[in-house]
């Protein structure tokens, strides 16, 4: 394969012949800089497209523009052929042009321009992109949620939330741990302490008698789904 002028050119080394022309950068005069075989298997880059015997993606650049294209290409024996696939336009300023192209990752390409600056081309799924901003937006809340419970029950500060703690933390959220204020009404203190060791017990899960960060983080959880709102605390504990 040679480049001239923005053309790829396919060439038999076993005849010296020329098979096939591909006018990969039509527009530049200038050649083409860069050919790169793509490793990557990312649907992103293929499309929906497949990976098989004999394809390949290839991006190519050229000195002239500052887009970098890529083509699908299959060799079938002798018989290759190249389809364009994408064009990317890079925020290159116009008039130089793209020097190298590099794979860095499977879904991102590093272009670099004649003068020396590198851009990065992210290839990205949205909707996974949105999920996964909204869960890192719910962690937020929730360790938001954690250091207030902890700013306001933990009464010693070591950390921890002990049996005596956690019954002044739950008459506040009663519902949020499946109890009824009115099912309390009619026990007895004992009755009251009991059921409320009950519940500690559960989420206690180590039997340790005080719960930790880990052991409140689904209470919080569960708090949050019931519409418990915590605001943001600058206690960093
Ligand atoms: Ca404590």
């Amino acid at each position: 394969m040679g480049t001239e002028g923005g053309i790829i050119e396919h060439w038999s080394i076993e005849s010296d012949q020329l098979m096939n022309t591909f006018d990969a950068h039509g527009s530049s005069d200038e050649g083409i800089s860069y050919i790169l075989e793509l490793k990557t298997d990312s649907y992103l880059l293929w499309g929906h497209h497949q990976r098989t015997e004999g394809t390949s993606l290839i991006a190519t650049s050229s000195l002239g523009c500052t887009d970098f294209r890529i083509w699908m290409m299959t060799l079938d024996g002798c018989n290759l052929t190249l389809t364009p696939h994408m064009r990317v336009e890079t925020s290159f300023t116009p008039g130089s042009g793209i020097r190298y192209l590099l794979e860095s990752t499977e879904n991102q390409i590093v272009a670099v321009d004649t003068h020396k600056s590198l851009k990065f081309y992210e290839f990205i799924d949205k909707t996974l992109k949105e999920e996964r901003e909204k869960q890192a937006a719910e962690e937020e809340l929730l360790i938001n949620g954690l250091k207030e419970l902890f700013v306001k029950y933990d009464a010693d500060q070591n950390g921890m939330l002990e049996f005596e703690e956690f019954c002044i933390m739950a008459q506040d959220f009663f519902s949020a741990f499946g109890v009824d204020q009115k099912d309390l009404k009619g026990l007895s203190s004992v009755e009251q302490e009991q059921k409320l060791r009950e519940i500690f017990n559960v989420w206690d899960e180590d039997g340790s008698n005080y719960l930790t960060k880990a052991e409140m983080r689904p209470i919080v959880k569960k708090m949050m789904q019931q519409g418990f709102k915590f605001k943001a605390v600058s206690a960093s504990r």
